[in-house]
């Protein structure tokens, strides 16, 4: 076995999604989460974005971002892992598309191009989703799909889901871009 061989990684991008039990920790504690995977590093993560629902819209905003891993997984292995992440953070799987504690999709894995019963790659929404869209193409702007498509050209025709970007205050919460420039510190512009 060569030396390359045993260092390889491949590349995953997922998609983080929450819109239950405090969502940004939600997120957060995801993020650490995957930090700890054996066999990975997290590479980056883009910024927090606070998302309406797609899909049944009785159900609280979203809370989304991206993240980038290098990984000695494979596609398969990487989604046990990711779904048992999902578990640990109290996933319960009821209504397609409804409120969820933690959604972690497996975006894109380097270009693997792969339609089985568990796994479809890459995620088959992607294209539709500007959650999705917006912060990858913060972690890397060139990017492509292994179609070839540009993801900012794909974002400048999607579905638009009112995406605002959260920033960190000053006091290490999340807020709302728009508040984030106000100087006091009152509660209203504070998302957990
Ligand atoms: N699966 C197949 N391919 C993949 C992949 N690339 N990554 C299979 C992850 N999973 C994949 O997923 C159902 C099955 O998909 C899994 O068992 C896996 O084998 P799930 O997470 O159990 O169910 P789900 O998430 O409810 O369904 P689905 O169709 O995956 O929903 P999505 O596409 O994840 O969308 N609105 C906003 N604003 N933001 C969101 O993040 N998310 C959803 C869920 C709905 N609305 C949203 C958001
Ligand atoms: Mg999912």
């Amino acid at each position: 076995m060569t030396r390359h061989s045993l260092t390889r990684r491949s590349i995953a991008y997922i998609g983080l999604g929450s819109n239950l039990a405090q969502p940004v920790q939600q997120i957060e504690q995801a993020l650490l989460a995957l930090d700890q995977l054996p066999n990975s590093y997290l590479l980056s993560y883009s910024s927090l974005y606070q998302s309406a629902p797609m899909g049944p819209q009785d159900q609280p905003p979203f809370i989304n971002a991206v993240a980038k891993l290098a990984t000695g997984f494979t596609p398969i292995e990487l989604l046990d892992q990711l779904q048992a992440i999902e578990n640990q953070q109290g996933r319960v799987r009821e209504e397609r598309w409804g409120a969820r504690t933690l959604d972690l999709d497996l975006l894109l894995y380097d270009h693997t191009i792969m339609q089985t019963d568990r796994l479809t790659l890459p995620h088959y929404g992607i294209k539709d989703r500007d959650f999705v869209l917006k912060p990858l193409a913060e972690l890397s702007p060139g990017m492509s799909l292994p179609d070839g498509s540009l993801i900012k050209d794909l974002l400048e025709k999607c579905p638009q889901y009112d995406l605002m970007a959260l920033t960190y205050d000053k006091n290490h919460h999340w807020r709302l871009y728009k508040d984030a420039a106000e100087t006091d510190d009152s509660e209203p512009g504070v998302i957990e």
